[in-house]
Order: structure tokens, then C-alpha cells, then sequence
């Protein structure tokens, strides 16, 4: 093996030929697993590529402007997976007729149950591909049931040993894997064959009662199914497939998760069937609409598609509470107001919405827990306030993101702000101009309501919700009433890192710079 990696373009749907518009990386740098290498953008959207696992750059094989399509070699990586994993012993512990070099994982077929010469249906890797953990290697189809059976552990693929068509039992070996990741191998393939049961859980959501792998590996449901249910501890063996033949579908999972079903099913409930505490949950409803009505069909844009992923996932994970509370904005609209004639000739028109990045810089900076993200079981505090926003536009919500808000003036603001939601609008906004966020404000101002819960944009901790301002009758005694200018506020906050005193803090703070914006200086 020459210790070189190659890093490719990974399934990207039905694109081809998408022009690099970012490169993330240089020769040299270290990389992590999930951490963006370059960008693509096509006509309908901006794609990120991550990297497939941990590496250091050899070389970067594209450059700005060339057009990729699946399967194009972008990045090249070094020593990292390869050259170490070939320096390292047997990972493969079962007895085995076939004797593995150093460094490389005999991947059988695991236990599936009673289950002899299954046919393969298909392999889903070609040797040199490098896979992580839990990536589905190949399809195995009874008359019963289709298994999928995922690495159980990252490498790269040296060699197939099954082709489409072959019928195999448990034990059989699938491929051979080059791998440096020893710790996930001793878990993994001793001492029994490799089982997806042995497969480190990188869920996000625990699952009380844990994950009964043999029925997992059963479970009718297909690869992006089975990935999705392993992201979100979902026990696929006690999901009810609401496909044809009962097959798992994406959204049983999810409706599965929605239940909290992988967060409260009690031991006995969740030995006794499916559902949330004993209660079976019904599969997702599955209805010919047009026997009703005339219908029109059309697929959600691709930036939806991204958007729902991304809210889908932050809903699921983030233990969510909303707070709501309100500003008294009368002194602040007016002095609004007052800037903007000021301001006139200048082109720059002041909304609500770059006060409120200051206020809410100011208010970060009392409660630093809210500017920053968990890592595993460490917050890391951010000592920059970028902001941002979300904006509403043709193909879907895109969030901006004002960079160092605390050194920009309310008028600087407002004009990078315009800038920003008008680039998005078109569809011209860059990765890198939507990254990188400490906190988010969400204003539904210019339209209307009055409260609503905002959901995180992970990896921060908490979101501000603002709706549009009234005019509401105030009290301090209860005697003396006055007419105030009143804002909703309705902040999202990441349970498992903020309390609700702090949260209610905040949004006190937040009101009071609002209410009288002379407070920013203190
Ligand atoms: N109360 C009362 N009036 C408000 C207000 C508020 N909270 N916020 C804005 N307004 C007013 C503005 O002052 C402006 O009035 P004038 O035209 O008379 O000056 C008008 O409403 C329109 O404002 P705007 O929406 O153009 O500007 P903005 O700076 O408030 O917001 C942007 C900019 C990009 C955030 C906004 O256009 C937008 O896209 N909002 C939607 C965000 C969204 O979708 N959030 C939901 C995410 S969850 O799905």
C-alpha cells in the first residue's frame, strides 16, 4: 500500500459535473473526520464535502473552478489510516481459513440468525474506498428479509471477497479492510466474526434499552435507513415498516424518534412490542391523496432538503425549552426612527433587526454559556460573536452570518445585513458566509405573530425568536397604566447545557439593553 488515500467525490444525487467554488484545505493540514475539504455549487445548491475520516493532506488534486462529478478524486491524504494500519498487528482475531496481512480486518458476515446461503444483492464499496464504521458494505436478501451489513470499523477496502449473486452464511468473509483503528477493532471483530452488534454506537440519543442488534441486522429496511436509524439510537428491530412488505422507511424512523420512544420506553414496554411506553406507535400514514382532490406533485429543492436534514436532526437531538418574554421597544423605535432620517441620504435604512445583533452581543457577552457549543462532554466558550440570521428566500431559509457583530457598528450591520439576505435570495450566498455563527436570531418582525419556537442551529446552544412589535397597555404598579411599543421574544435554549434561570436571565438582559440601549456600554 503506498500510504496515499485517496478522498473522492462522494454520492452527490443526480449532479454531475459541479464546479469547485471552495477549497477548505492545504497540504499539511491535519483533517478530521467530518471536517469540510471543498464546495460545490451547482445551479441549485452549495454542497459541502466532508472528509470521510481523519488524515493529513498530501496534496489537494482539484482547484477552484473544475468541475467534478461522484467518484473524482479531490483531496489526497497521507499516512494517516493507511501507512499506520499497515504497520499494525492482525485486527482479525477469529479462526479463519484465510489468513489476513498485517494490519488488514477479515469482515465476515455476522450472525443472521437461522439464516444459510443468503444471496449478496449488493456491495455497495470497491477496494480502495475508504469507509467509516457503520457505512453498509453489502445487501444480503432472504426470502424474508434484506440485511444490510455495515463495517465495523473505518479502513479502506483492499479486497472483495463476495460478488453479487453469492450465497453466503454467517462467517463467510466479505472483504478484507486496511485499518488503523484499533480500539473500534478490538470491539469489533473478536472474537466472534464481525457482527454489526460489535459496531461502536456514535448515537446522539441514548437508547435505554439498547440497540438489539440481531434484530437490527434483520429489520427490512434499506441503507440510508438503517444510517439514519444508527445516527438516532433507533431500534430498528422494534419499528414497524409502513413500506410495501412492511420495509422500514425513513420517516417510521423518525416518527419512531418523534414518539421518544428511544428516550422513555421503559425495559418491559420495549420487550413487548413497539411503541412509546407500551403504546404502539402507528406507522406514518401512507394516503392517495388524489382520491380526493387534484394534486400536484413536485420534490422539495435541494437547499430544503439540506434545511429539513439539518432542522430534523437539531429538533431530534437538542433537548429544546423556549422562554418567551417581551421588550419594551417604545424609546428604541423612536430613536430607530429618528437614525434612519439621519441616515437618509446615506442609502442604509435601519430595521429592528441590527439593534437586536448588538443587543444580543451584549447580552452573550454577560452569559458567555449561550455563545458557545458542546464538544462531547466539554463547552467550548467562543470568544467571537459572529450572529446570524435567518432569512427567508425563493429556495428555502438560509442563515446568514455577520462576523465579529461586536466590532460593527448598528449601521455596519444593517448593511452587510442587506448584502447577505440579498446574496442568499439569489442564491449567490458562499459557504463560508453562512459558517462559523455563535448565536442566531430568527425575526418573523416584518410579517406577523406573536410567539413561536425556534429551532437551534446547531452547534450553537441557544436561538433567538422575535416577532413583530404591538402596542400593549403596561402597568409597573398597577395603578398607572401607559401604551408601550412591545416586542415578543422567544428564545430556544439547548437544555443540556443552559438552565432555565439562566435562560429567563437572558431574556431579561436582552429586553433591558432593547429597552434602553445605553446599557450596551456597561
Ligand atoms: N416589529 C415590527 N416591525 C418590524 C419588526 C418587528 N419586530 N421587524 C421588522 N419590522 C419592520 C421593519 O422595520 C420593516 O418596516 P419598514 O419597511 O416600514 O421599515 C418591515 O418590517 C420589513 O422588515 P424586513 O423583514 O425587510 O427587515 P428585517 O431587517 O426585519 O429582516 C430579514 C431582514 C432578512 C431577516 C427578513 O427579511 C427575513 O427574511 N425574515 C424572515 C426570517 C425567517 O424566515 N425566520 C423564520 C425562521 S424559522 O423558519
Amino acid at each position: 500500500m503506498s500510504g496515499v488515500i485517496d478522498i473522492k467525490v462522494p454520492d452527490i444525487g443526480d449532479f454531475k459535473e459541479v464546479p469547485v467554488i471552495e477549497i477548505f484545505v492545504k497540504p499539511g493540514d491535519k483533517v478530521k473526520a467530518e471536517d469540510p475539504l471543498v464546495a460545490l455549487e451547482s445551479d441549485k445548491a452549495t454542497m459541502e464535502v466532508p472528509s470521510p475520516r481523519d488524515g493529513v493532506v498530501k496534496s489537494v488534486v482539484v482547484k477552484v473552478g473544475d468541475k467534478v462529478s461522484e467518484g473524482a478524486v479531490i483531496v489526497q491524504f497521507v499516512g494517516a489510516g493507511a501507512e499506520q494500519a499497515e504497520a499494525r498487528p492482525v485486527v482479525s482475531a477469529p479462526p479463519s481459513p484465510v489468513s489476513a496481512p498485517a494490519g488488514v480486518a477479515e469482515v465476515r458476515v455476522p450472525d443472521i440468525g437461522d439464516f444459510k446461503d443468503v444471496p449478496v444483492i449488493e456491495i455497495f464499496v470497491k477496494p480502495g474506498d475508504s469507509v467509516k464504521a457503520e457505512d453498509p458494505l453489502i445487501a444480503l436478501e432472504s426470502d424474508k428479509a434484506t440485511m444490510e451489513v455495515p463495517a465495523p470499523l473505518s479502513g479502506t477496502v483492499r479486497e472483495i471477497k463476495v460478488k453479487t449473486g453469492d450465497k453466503v452464511s454467517e462467517g463467510a468473509i466479505i472483504l478484507l479492510l486496511a485499518t488503523s483503528d484499533t480500539s473500534a477493532a478490538a470491539s469489533s471483530v473478536a472474537p466472534s466474526p464481525v457482527a454489526p452488534s460489535s459496531a461502536p454506537a456514535a448515537a446522539p440519543v441514548a437508547h435505554p434499552g439498547g440497540v438489539d442488534e440481531k434484530a437490527f441486522a434483520l429489520a427490512y429496511a434499506g441503507p440510508a435507513v438503517r444510517k439514519l436509524a444508527r445516527e438516532l439510537a433507533a431500534d430498528l428491530g422494534k419499528i414497524r415498516g409502513s413500506g410495501n412488505h412492511g420495509r422500514i422507511l425513513r420517516e417510521d424512523v423518525e416518527a419512531f424518534i418523534k414518539g421518544g420512544a428511544a428516550a422513555a420506553k421503559p425495559q418491559a414496554a420495549a420487550a413487548s412490542g413497539s411503541g412509546v411506553g407500551g403504546i404502539d406507535l402507528l406507522p406514518w400514514p401512507k394516503i392517495d391523496f388524489a382520491k380526493f382532490g387534484p394534486v400536484e406533485r413536485k420534490e422539495l429543492g435541494r437547499i430544503k432538503k439540506i434545511s429539513a436534514a439539518n432542522l430534523h436532526r437539531n429538533w431530534v437531538v437538542i433537548p429544546h425549552v423556549t422562554t418567551h418574554d417581551e421588550a419594551d421597544i417604545t424609546d428604541l423605535e423612536q430613536f430607530r426612527v429618528k437614525m434612519n432620517k439621519e441616515l437618509e441620504k446615506s442609502g442604509v435604512k435601519l430595521s429592528l433587526l441590527p439593534f437586536m445583533v448588538k443587543a444580543a452581543v451584549c447580552t452573550l457577552k454577560k452569559f458567555p454559556e449561550f455563545n458557545a457549543s458542546l464538544d462531547g462532554d466539554t463547552l467550548v466558550y467562543k470568544n467571537y460573536w459572529h450572529i446570524g440570521f435567518a432569512a427567508d428566500t425563493p429556495n428555502g431559509l438560509m442563515v446568514p452570518v455577520i462576523r465579529d457583530a461586536d466590532k460593527k457598528s448598528v449601521p455596519e450591520i444593517a448593511k452587510e445585513m442587506n448584502e447577505l439576505a440579498k446574496l442568499a435570495r439569489e442564491g449567490k450566498i458562499k459557504p463560508d458566509q453562512m459558517q462559523g455563527g455563535t448565536f442566531s436570531i430568527s425575526s418573523l418582525g416584518g410579517i406577523g405573530g406573536i410567539y413561536f419556537t425556534p429551532i437551534i442551529n446547531a452547534p450553537e446552544v441557544a436561538i433567538m425568536g422575535v416577532c413583530k412589535g404591538h402596542w400593549k397597555q403596561h402597568s409597573a404598579d398597577g395603578k398607572t397604566w401607559a401604551s408601550r411599543l412591545t416586542l415578543p421574544l422567544s428564545l430556544s435554549w439547548d437544555h443540556r447545557v443552559i438552565d432555565g434561570a439562566a435562560a429567563a436571565r437572558f431574556n431579561v438582559h436582552f429586553a433591558n439593553v432593547l429597552a434602553d440601549l445605553r446599557r450596551v456600554l456597561f
